[in-house]
């Protein structure tokens, strides 16, 4: 992404993710922020974003990490909340397997207590292993985790699909991750 729309990704991840306070702004409780209003707080603010900019924010996203509600209106984050949203998604039987990257000096927690939200709202799924190799290496050294989600879903957990194509579920108890050796194979 040209930096300029990196960088107004970045804010908008933010305040539409995580802290819309720190610009005066409110979130509705399914995530929407009023255009009009986000535009005017965030210029307020001192980060300067006019209509067309953001529309090319929106639809030139790497992760497509926006929408807006079909008025055009409201935009919100698609996935990576902290503060408690009520996106509509609809449980969704996952695929045999997904993949989840992290970071290998995690991995000692991680076959302790499985994998947890942390400060957002869900555990992050991805739907192949590139994508997963790109979330880990966000964090250090990465390593791809497979997680059986089919067998999960058979057990009775909740997953949702973000608009953006992003696999979340609240937790993964540590009996449904297989771990690579250290060629990358799973046993
Ligand atoms: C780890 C990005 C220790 C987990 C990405 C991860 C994604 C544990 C970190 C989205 C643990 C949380 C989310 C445990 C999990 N012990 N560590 N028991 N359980 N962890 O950033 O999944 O570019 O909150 O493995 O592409 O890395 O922002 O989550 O390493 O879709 O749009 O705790 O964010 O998207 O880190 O990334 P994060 P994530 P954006």
């Amino acid at each position: 992404m040209y930096p300029e729309i990196v960088r107004t990704s970045k804010f908008l991840s933010l305040i539409l993710r995580h802290q819309p306070g720190k610009i005066g702004l409110a979130l509705d409780q399914n995530g929407w922020a009023d255009v009009d209003e986000l535009l005017a707080k965030a210029n307020r603010f001192g980060f300067h974003i006019d209509r067309p900019f953001l529309e090319r924010v929106v639809a030139e996203n790497d992760k497509q990490r926006f929408s807006f509600d079909p008025e055009r209106r409201r935009i919100r984050a698609n996935q990576g909340h902290s503060i408690p949203v009520d996106l509509g998604l609809e449980p969704t039987p996952p695929p045999e397997f997904l993949f989840h990257g992290t970071a290998r000096r995690l991995l000692g927690s991680i076959r302790e207590k499985g994998l947890l939200r942390g400060r957002r709202t869900h555990v992050h799924l991805s739907k192949d292993e590139p994508t997963a190799l790109a979330v880990g290496k966000r964090h250090g050294a990465p390593v791809i985790l497979k997680i059986r989600s089919a067998q999960m879903h058979a057990d009775g957990y909740r997953f949702m699909l973000s608009a953006n194509g992003v696999w979340l579920t609240e937790s993964v108890p540590v009996q449904y991750l297989e771990f690579p050796d250290e060629r990358g194979v799973y046993p």
